[in-house]
C-alpha cells in the first residue's frame, strides 16, 4: 500500500549537512560575513548558488559582486566541502538508516534519493550506497531547487509511484515544503519541522513500523 520511499541525502543519510555549514562559514568569513547554525537552517536543501545569494544578503553584500566573482566564491566553498568528503566512509551513515532501508526493501517497496547536491554521487560512493537506491535524482536531473516539488515528483515519476501513496524523508524546512508540495507524506528529522506529517528528533528514531502506521493514519484522513 506504499508506492515508494524517497530519501533526502545531506542530513538524513549522512551528516554532510554539517560539512556544508563548515564550508560556507569558512567562505563567508573571507567576505567578513558571520553565519551561525540558526541561519544555516535556511541553507539546507537549497542549491549552491541560491545558498550563496542568501549568505550575501545576510551580510548586506548582495549587490557587491559580479556573477563571475560569485561563481568563484561558490567554487571555493565547494573545495572546502570536498575536503571533508575525502574522509567520508560507510561508518558515517547515520544511525538507523541501514536498518530502515533494509526493512523497506524486504517488503519490496522501491526507494529513491532526492538531493539537489552536485556532489550526491560522490557522497553515495564514499558511503558505499551508490547501488542501494532504485533511482537517484541529483542536481544534474532537476532545474529547480527545493522547496519546489520538482525533485520529489521526478523521483516518484521514475519509480512509477503515485506521490499521494509515497513517503519523503527530510531534515530541512525547504525539503519538507518540497515533499508537501508533491502531496507526499512528509517525515521530518529534527525538532522544528512543523510542516511534517510525522517528526522524529534524530535518524535513530526512524522505525519502519512507526512510519507505516503514521502514514496509514494520515491516508485515512485524506
Ligand atoms: C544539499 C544541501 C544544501 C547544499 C545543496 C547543494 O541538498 O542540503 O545545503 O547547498 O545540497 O550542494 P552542492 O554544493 O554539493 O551542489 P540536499 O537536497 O541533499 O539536502
Ligand atoms: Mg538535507
Amino acid at each position: 500500500f506504499i508506492d515508494a520511499v524517497v530519501f533526502d541525502l545531506d542530513g538524513v543519510i549522512t551528516d554532510t549537512a554539517h560539512y556544508h555549514f563548515l564550508a560556507w562559514r569558512e567562505m563567508a568569513r573571507e567576505m567578513n560575513i558571520e553565519i551561525d547554525e540558526v541561519f544555516n537552517e535556511r541553507l539546507k536543501g537549497v542549491s549552491r548558488m541560491a545558498s550563496l545569494e542568501l549568505i550575501l544578503e545576510e551580510g548586506n553584500r548582495q549587490n557587491d559582486f559580479t556573477l563571475h566573482e560569485k561563481e568563484t566564491m561558490a567554487e571555493k566553498k565547494n573545495q572546502h566541502y570536498c575536503q571533508f568528503l575525502n574522509h567520508l566512509t560507510p561508518q558515517d551513515i547515520l544511525p538507523g538508516i541501514v536498518e530502515l532501508i533494509s526493512a523497506i526493501k524486504s517488503e519490496g517497496v522501491p526507494i529513491g534519493l532526492a538531493s539537489v547536491s552536485k556532489n550526491a554521487l560522490t557522497v553515495l560512493r564514499a558511503l558505499q550506497l551508490d547501488n542501494t537506491f532504485d533511482y537517484i535524482v541529483d542536481a544534474s536531473k532537476v532545474k529547480k531547487t527545493k522547496p519546489d516539488p520538482e525533485i520529489f515528483l521526478t523521483a516518484c515519476n521514475r519509480l512509477e509511484a503515485d506521490p499521494e501513496r509515497s513517503i519523503g524523508i527530510e531534515d530541512a524546512a525547504a525539503g519538507i515544503d518540497s515533499i508537501k508540495a508533491s502531496k507526499m507524506f512528509a517525515v521530518g528529522v529534527g525538532n522544528t519541522l512543523y510542516k511534517s506529517d510525522y517528526q522524529v528528533a534524530a535518524t535513530k528514531g526512524l522505525k519502519w513500523e512507526n512510519i507505516k502506521s503514521e502514514y496509514q493514519t494520515w491516508r485515512n484522513m485524506q
